[in-house]
């Protein structure tokens, strides 16, 4: 019970409140410095789980309708802001033109990054393109293979910085 000065009670007793207060808050901050390094990797492990291609050793295949779609780059290993060879091979589909690859980060904004593709042989299309370095430094990248006449692919690789 507060007596005669009220105000001077109610402070005093906001001030015991606080006080018993901060060890718990003192807690909670620490749990939550605990746990962030958790949650950060468990995204990152997260994004890994994305990755479907492992271009660094070989060529990517997907089936797709009766057929398959296969990807590759070239030279091999893949690095960013270098000169590569883009192919993409189809068996057992029918493009009405050759495919375009676009090239993104998932889950991230990077700007227009397209690779024109010729057919060099019967159902085998090349292109030359870069992969940029990401300001993130993150090295996960997908291609979108547009299939004219038919859907899209997308491959998700690691590239090498
Ligand atoms: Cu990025």
């Amino acid at each position: 019970m507060c007596g005669v000065d009220e105000f001077v009670c109610i402070k005093g007793k906001l001030m015991k409140r606080i006080k018993k207060i901060i060890p718990i808050l003192s807690i909670l901050l620490l749990l939550f410095m605990v746990s962030l390094p958790d949650a950060f990797f468990a995204s990152e492990s997260k994004k890994d789980q994305l990755v479907n291609c492992d271009i660094q050793n070989q060529q990517c295949v997907q089936p797709i309708l009766n057929g398959s779609i296969g990807f590759d780059i070239q030279p091999k290993p893949v690095k960013a802001m270098k000169d590569l060879t883009f192919e993409v091979t189809v068996k057992d589909i029918n493009l009405t033109g050759p495919p375009i690859i676009d090239l993104s980060m998932p889950g991230m904004k990077m700007g227009k990054n397209k690779v024109k593709m010729k057919m060099t042989a019967k159902g085998v299309y090349q292109g030359t393109g870069i992969i940029v370095r990401c300001p993130s430094g993150k090295t996960i990248w997908q291609a979108t293979i547009h299939l004219s006449g038919i859907g899209n692919a997308n491959f998700i690789f690691n590239v090498i910085y």
